[in-house]
This record gives structure tokens, sequence and C-alpha cells, in this order.
């Protein structure tokens, strides 16, 4: 459940600004001339009142529109380099950000919603009363722009009118901030009042660094307050818990659809890219994956990439599923970024002409470096902890890596060679004929499979896990990731499953435009299918064959063959896929990939159903797929063993 307008809206709560008499006023003793002008096309009452609201709580030394005019973007740059938030590199565009070595990626357990008492939650976040809250933000946010410039952006999430996009302001006193939020999203100042109106809604996200010290960091926070669909993030400056635009907004657009377009939208963390077929047809794919697990090169892979982070969906009037990208741009996982697996990311990184924010690489000679770019690695330089040398080690002796694993690159999606910017850009959105679900699995489900209904589409995505790391070993050494969203959804999973189930049966799909449902796994291991050697099975350039053979499915042009977990493809089928990528196909090698290991996919199961048997009001459809399933592979496992081969399907 989710009311919103519920509770005390807390900028206001703290800002002490409710009418637009009030907001108007403080706007004309706050703003310099100039900047009075560039507000003025913004009339939205409750937009002045939220701005008003920041400026009082903040208290900043001056205050910055940024229409998105080139003067004034030119302007946010200068700023970022002026307070040494960025700093220039040998090319040209090219600027480093330092995150401080405590701030290198979301911080989970400082992240929570602000919820009304009696609401439910996700049992995978955490949330905070709305009174705490409040008595944080009254300690901390009051003067935090003290001696700073606070700047203020419009952005739409979206193309601009398309039926999913929702408009957002961001405001923050870190230059760095918004010079990412305009690479990656729609600068709308002009549209942003017609947008509000449209949509009915907007965001508001209110930031500042603080003093931006390590002392400060255990007193940062990011809050999204989901009934007033308002961030606040304090005390740090990676992007993704400063630039709420991004993963803080994807989380109201979660709940949004949950919770008020049910059937009519959804909203993941899918990427968006088509894929060229027989005759020059295109085919548009929608694809979820954690954190970390390939997403942005899957995106890339395509023919004509859109996106490679988010994507929201509805359903035309021709009952065919629309995807948009709410970003304009990328703010990609460097670390083994290189020639051979990403090679139009790349040409932008290593060319010239692309502007680039680069963040906790190695810098030497003001050129960057990191782990996996298959080039020479400097011996010393400058990283996210300070100096840099090879065989640094930190206190506890530990090496300290030439790059940090999640260390970034912020550009336009448009420079890239294959992104589709006149798709990406169109409001009509990319027509999505298969939606793709993908973890990180050594030794379960094979590299391809197609759900034969959407209610066993749904429960793949329900079902994802990726492989644990040293840190969060379960039980069996996976870690459940539903739908690759769920440190993105605050409500009930519940919720959330019945939104999906309900979206993906929707009569308004017809049996052609209704999306083929897949999951895809490109990390199993030799050792785990019958083999000697931790390697992996596959390569990262087989994604093309795995959505090569999705593509020809999709339309009909090849069966699969009818298993217990859904289609799986022939091996016919699969070899001419493999020998346009310049690659045999041995079949003891599809053999070792496709065969079903019941007993491991049982086990799964069971984790699954149990895990899920402790959340409340789960829908009956999940435990039905799983019963069904598992009666059909204890029947297959009677006739043919723990193991079978494709053959014996
Ligand atoms: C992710 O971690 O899924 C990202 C980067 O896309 S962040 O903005 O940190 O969420
Ligand atoms: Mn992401």
């Amino acid at each position: 459940m989710l009311e919103l307008k519920k509770g005390d809206d807390i900028l206001a709560a703290v800002g002490g600004i409710n009418t637009i008499g009030e907001a108007r006023d403080l706007i004309a003793r706050k703003l310099d001339d100039e900047n009075q002008k560039k507000l003025t096309p913004i009339k939205n009452e409750d937009a002045l009142i939220k701005i008003a609201n920041a400026i009082t709580m903040c208290t900043p030394d001056s205050i910055f529109i940024n229409s998105g005019s080139a003067a004034d973007v030119q302007w946010i740059r200068d700023y970022s380099l002026g307070k040494g938030e960025e700093k220039k590199l040998a090319k040209d565009g090219h600027t480093i950000h330092f995150d401080l070595p405590q701030d290198q990626a979301r911080l989970v357990n400082q992240t929570y919603y602000i919820i009304n008492e009696g609401e439910k939650m996700s049992s995978l976040a955490k949330s905070v009363l709305r009174a705490e809250a409040i008595d944080y933000i009254k300690e901390f946010m009051p003067g935090i722009m003290t001696g700073k410039t606070m700047m203020i952006g419009f952005y739409s999430r979206g193309p601009v009118g398309a039926e999913a996009a929702i408009p957002a302001i961001e405001i923050s006193s870190s230059g760095y901030v918004l010079h990412s939020a305009e690479l990656l999203y729609r600068n709308c100042y002009s549209d942003f009042d017609a947008e509000a109106e449209r949509v009915g809604l907007f965001y508001s996200n209110v930031h500042s660094e603080g003093n931006n010290t390590p002392e400060d960091v255990p007193n940062a926070r990011i809050f999204m307050d989901r009934s007033w669909m308002t961030t606040f993030s304090t005390f740090c400056t990676y992007a993704g818990n400063t630039l709420l635009l991004k993963k803080g907004n994807h989380r109201f657009t979660v709940d949004y659809a949950t919770y008020y377009q049910v059937e009519k939208q959804l909203s993941e963390h899918m990427f968006i890219t088509g894929m060229t077929g027989p005759d020059g047809r295109k085919t548009f794919f929608a694809g979820a994956a954690p954190s970390g697990c390939g997403k942005t090169t899957t995106a890339m892979a395509g023919t004509d990439f859109v996106g490679d982070d988010l994507a929201q969906f509805w359903i035309d009037k021709g009952g065919v599923l629309r995807a948009i990208n709410p970003e304009k741009g990328i703010f990609g996982i460097v670390e083994d970024v290189n020639r051979e697996g990403d090679p139009y990311l790349m040409d932008c990184l290593r060319g010239d002409g692309t502007e680039v924010i680069w963040s906790n690489v190695l810098i030497t000679d003001d050129v960057p470096h990191w782990i996996g770019n298959g080039e020479t690695a400097p011996d010393k330089g400058v990283n996210f902890q300070g100096e840099w040398h090879k065989g640094k080690t930190d206190e506890a002796g530990n090496p300290i890596p030439m790059s940090h694993k999640n260390s970034r690159c912020t550009l336009l999606a448009s420079e890239i060679e294959n992104h589709a910017t006149g798709l990406a850009e169109d409001p009509a959105g990319a027509p999505v004929k298969v939606i793709t679900y993908s973890g990180r699995d050594a030794d379960t489900m094979p590299p391809v499979w197609v759900a034969r209904n959407s209610d066993e589409g749904v429960v793949i995505g329900a079902s994802i896990v990726s492989k644990a790391t040293a840190t969060e070993i379960g039980a069996t050494g996976v870690r459940r990731q539903p739908w690759a969203n769920a440190p993105f959804i605050p409500g009930a999973l519940s919720d959330y499953m019945r939104a999906q189930f309900t979206f993906f049966n929707s009569a308004k799909f017809s049996d052609k435009t209704r999306p083929v449902m897949a999951g895809l796994n490109y990390f199993l291991t030799h050792v785990d299918r019958g083999g000697s050697g931790t390697g992996l099975l596959g390569e990262k350039k087989d994604v093309k064959v795995w959505l090569g053979w999705l593509e020809l499915f999709a339309h009909g042009d090849v069966k699969g063959i009818e298993t217990a977990i859904g289609f799986l493809p022939e091996y016919d089928d699969l070899v001419p896929l493999f020998k346009s990528i310049d690659k045999e196909y041995p079949k003891a090698l599809y053999d070792m990939q496709f065969a079903l290991y019941i007993d491991k996919i049982l086990d799964r199961i069971e984790l699954q159903k149990e895990a899920y048997s402790k959340e409340e009001d789960i829908p009956g459809e999940l435990y039905e797929v799983y019963a069904k399933q598992k009666v059909d592979l204890e029947q297959l496992k009677e006739k043919h063993g723990a193991i079978v081969t494709p053959d014996n399907l």
C-alpha cells in the first residue's frame, strides 16, 4: 500500500514555507536578478514551494538556476572544476572525480524509505518512520549549504511527452552531481510545467555533500520519502547516493507503477537494446540483471542500443509493449571494459570528442587507467584512496587495487556508435518483443530458456539469483535478486509481484504481441557442468548468440525443445549463430550447457519457495509454477536420471 501526500511534507515542515506567496517572496529575496529571470518559466506552485523550502532549509550563499542552455551547462562544469570536485584530464572533455574511500558505492545500510506508521514495506529494504526522519533532517540539513552555491535543474525521466516519462527537480550543492545530471538526464526546463501538469506529479531531490570528509560519512543518509516523492541525501558524493534522479526516482517510479498504474506501467532495472534479424528486421529486447552482472555489455551487444540501466514500460493501443529509457546517458562500470568485449565504449573512452566524467579510476599523467582494460598498467598514480603504487596495501595488509571495482564512466549514450538515438528519443518508445532475466549462476540454469507462458515468465524474474560474494555467502552460496530490481522496490514484494502477473497477463496484449519472456545465464562453469577448472563455459561475446536465438524464436523462425523449465534451443539452430560470431560450437559444449541438472534445479525451487513463504500474500501463481515444475522434473528424473542431456528431452 502507498498513499501519496500522507503525513508531513518534510521539506515544508523543516523549511517552513507553505504558501505560494511566501515562496515567491523568498525567491525574490534570495535569487539575484539573472537567476530570478531564469526561474520565471517555472510557474508550477508546488515546484516553487519545494524550491523555496530547500533554500530556507539549506541556506546556500547563492542560487544558480540551470536553464540547460550551453552557457549554464558550461557554468556548471566550471563550478565543479573550480571547487575541485572534478579535475581536467589530458583528453579534451575528460575529467576525473573522486568519491571518498568510504563512499565508493551505494551506501545500502544508510539508505532508507521514509514511511508512515503501518505501511507494509519490502522485507529487503530499510525504512524509517517519518518522525525519525524529520529529526535527522532537522539536525543535519539546516544550513548544510552555507558557504556554497545551490544549483537547481529540471529534468525529464524519459523523452518529453512519453506515456511513462515523469519530470523531476534536482537540487544540489555539488557541481559534479549537476554535471552528471546533464549527461544522464534530459533537461526539460522549458517543458517542466507542461510535463508536471500532464503527468500530475513530479519528483524532488535535495542533496548536499556538506564538508565531504571521511568523518562525515557515518552521518550520511539517503532518504526517500515515498509519500511526497522527495529525496534527501547528505554527506556523500557517489552518484548512486546523490544523483537521486537515478535510483531514488527509479524507486518512486516502481512505487507509482505498482500502486497507481497496475496493468498500465512497469518500472524495471533493465537495459533496452535491438537486434537485427533476417532481412534486416529489428527486434527489441529489455533485460534485467543485478548490478555488476554485465547489463551494460549486453545492452551494447545489440545493433540498436537504447539504454543500459533502467526501462519504463506501457502497453500501447495496438497491444504492443513499449519501453523508454528514463536516462539519456551511461553511468557504467569500467572494470573489464576493453577492446575485445566493448569496442564502441572503448572508442568513446580512448578516442577523441566525447565528454566523459571518470570516477575512482587510477590517474597517471592525466590519463585514466582501470583493471581489465587490456592495456599495460602503470606502476603508480593517484586513485580513490590517494597516492597509489603497484603492491600498495591497506592497514590490514590487503592489496589496494589500481582502480575501485565500482569505478565508473559517465557519458552521453548517443556517443556510442550503435546507439539508436532517434528511437531512444522517440516519445512512442521502443516496441519490445523479448524480456530477459539474468543473474550470475555458476551451476544451475542453462545459458538461455524461454517461459511457456506469462506466469512462467514472471517466475523467472522472481527467481533471479547471483553468486554470493565472499562477505555475503548464504547457506547455498547464492543471493536472491528478485527481478534484479529488489534494491529499488520500496513496497511489499508481494504487491510488486502481483503487478507483474497482472501486467504480463494483460488482455491488452494479443497472442502476437505478448512478449516472449526468457532467462539468460552467462556464468556456468566447467567444474559445475561435468568438466574441470573454474573457467566459464562461454565467453562474453556469446551473448550475441543467445539474443540471436531469442530473436528467431520470437518470430517463430525456430522452435524450442519443450522441457519442465520452458523451451531450450536445438543444437542445430545454435551452430549457424555461433558461426556468425566466428566460433565453432561443439555438441559436447552444448550438452554441458543445456543438460538439465535436476537436483540443482529442485534445490533452487526449494530455496525460492522457502524464502517467499516468509513474505505475506505472495500470489498463488508463483507456487503453482514451482509445483508444476517440481512434478515434471521429478518425473523426468525417474525416467532419465539426475542429469538429462537435451537428446533425452
Ligand atoms: C547500479 O548499481 O545498479 C547502478 C549504479 O546502476 S547506481 O547509481 O549506484 O545504482
Ligand atoms: Mn543499475
